[in-house]
């Protein structure tokens, strides 16, 4: 456990975290825990691609999502939602090749499917209006017309969404082009994505859920399975990490503070490389690093610990066993992808989040969210520049803005430019109570009703939700 004045340090080697909030450092319910289980116990799953139907132009999956008995903690079983069966499941889609699927709901819940930082048509986004129910099938496109990007599909039904993600419905869904093929990165077997997550689970197995105990959930899960080892080779790997809790922040440090490489975010590959020895990894949010186990040899092990965890909890994430020698033809170019110009601005917004403690609900401007109220109209194609304040400096809660259909870039924090590690594209930021920082985006393409929200679920669901009706 760290001391605050060591978080605050941690944040402000990062530029994101000016400060950490004294919530999310006390008032952790202690002791509550299944006192861990020995860590590094269980080997690393490594997700492999789903395999699609190939029809004529686009690739087709069948998602069902029903719940399921899984092995999670060793010598258990755990009853998931899954989709087909499987925690995290992974989806692999080219640029310039839509992916369609069939989502059959076999749920006794609504699941409205959601392809978190895809560019996609208003009735395959998952408004909560569209919400498959119980026993119902829908048909979703995804065009793949963007760059390549690690994005990841969740529910976002209004009122089951934070406990369908926590019982397991997060798919990872890699889009890849030949822009970033054509860089010389780690790929194939070194090219690993790492779902990260919280949970809380009884001494069966059970996994536990209470949408307001957020800090009670202390076991960590990588791809499923609890503080998992994986074992590397001496040579360097692309780790694509994906935050999939309803609430924890990660910050992540390798060993004792070893240097990785910070080479892409939400939106893709960032314009350059940045050396790191710290990651923050909020809710919704991916980060893509490199590191070169070739520094160490044979027979290292490196720990990848959580340097901010909740009270009463182990910060070991998972570790890496070094075990083996192998060539390593591949390298981090000094460019990586430019920001594209998204023009200038000529409409300004503000968003102003808040909690109100008299009715628990979270708050922009000042409403809760309204399925049958439209709150902005952008126009399509239009440069906006959004303002984003964290009104909550009482209670000290972090949020964190995500709106649908277009990714965008920071302009600045608290009037700072933001670092190097959040200088490519964005689709999630999240803002520090009493501070502030401002977007630039431009909605494209596709017309309609779109969502915008807090990715603190809890918060999502308590309130923290606008919609935008974007037209021509
Ligand atoms: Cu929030």
């Amino acid at each position: 456990m760290l001391t605050r004045r060591s978080m605050l340090r941690a944040g402000a080697a990062t530029g994101v975290l000016a400060a950490v909030p004294a919530s999310l450092v006390v008032g952790g319910r202690s002791g509550t825990a299944r006192a861990a289980e020995s860590p590094f116990s269980v080997p690393l799953k490594v997700i492999t691609p789903l395999k699609p139907a190939r029809l004529a132009g686009h690739d087709f999956y069948r998602l069902t999502t029903r719940e399921a008995d899984v092995t999670l903690l060793p010598g258990t079983r755990t009853r998931i939602r899954s989709f087909n069966g499987a925690m995290s499941p992974l989806i692999v889609a080219r640029r310039g090749r839509p992916v369609v699927i069939e989502q059959v709901n076999s749920l006794d819940v609504p699941f409205a499917m959601h392809l978190h930082g895809g560019h996609t048509p208003e009735s395959s986004d998952g408004h909560p209006k569209n919400a498959v129910q119980p026993g119902e099938r829908r048909v979703f496109r995804y065009p793949n017309e963007q760059r390549a990007a690690t994005l990841w599909i969740h529910d976002h039904s209004h009122h089951s969404h934070a406990e369908n993600i926590y019982r397991g419905l997060a798919a990872t869904y890699l889009l890849t082009d030949d822009v970033e093929e054509g860089l010389p990165l780690p790929k194939g077997q070194y090219d690993v994505t790492l779902q990260l997550r919280d949970a809380k689970f009884g001494a069966d197995g059970t996994l536990e859920w209470d949408l307001h105990d957020f800090e009670g959930r202390h076991t960590l899960l990588v791809n499923g399975s609890p503080r998992p080892y994986f074992e590397v080779a001496a040579r360097k790997y692309r780790l694509r990490l994906v935050n999939t809790s309803n609430e924890r922040p990660f910050l992540l440090q390798l060993g004792d503070g070893e240097e990785f490489t910070h080479i892409g975010t939400d939106g893709g590959l960032l314009p350059a490389p940045v050396p790191t020895r710290m990651l923050q990894l909020w809710p919704g949010e991916r980060h893509e690093i490199v590191v070169d186990f070739g520094r160490y040899g044979v027979g290292r092990k490196l720990v990848l610990t959580n340097t901010y965890p909740y009270e009463g909890e182990a910060p070991e994430v998972m570790r890496f066993d070094v075990v083996r020698t192998a060539a390593d033809p591949s390298g981090v170019p000094d460019a990586l992808r430019p920001v594209p110009d998204l023009g200038t601005s000529s409409v300004e917004r503000e968003f102003t989040l808040s909690f109100n403690p008299r009715t628990g609900e979270h708050l922009i401007n000042d409403k809760p969210f309204d399925i049958d109220r439209v709150d902005i109209r952008p126009r399509l194609d239009a440069t906006e520049t959004w303002k984003i304040t964290n009104a909550d400096t009482q209670f000290g809660i972090p949020h964190s803005l995500h709106p649908h259909l277009d990714a965008f870039r920071i302009l600045d924090r608290n009037g700072k430019p933001p670092a190097a590690g959040e200088a490519g594209l964005k689709d999630t930021v999240t803002v520090m109570a009493g501070e502030s920082a401002r977007i630039q985006l431009k909605f494209t393409d596709h017309e309609g009703l779109y969502m915008y929200h807090c990715h603190m679920l809890g918060h999502l669901q308590m309130g923290m939700m606008g919609q935008m009706h974007i037209t021509r």
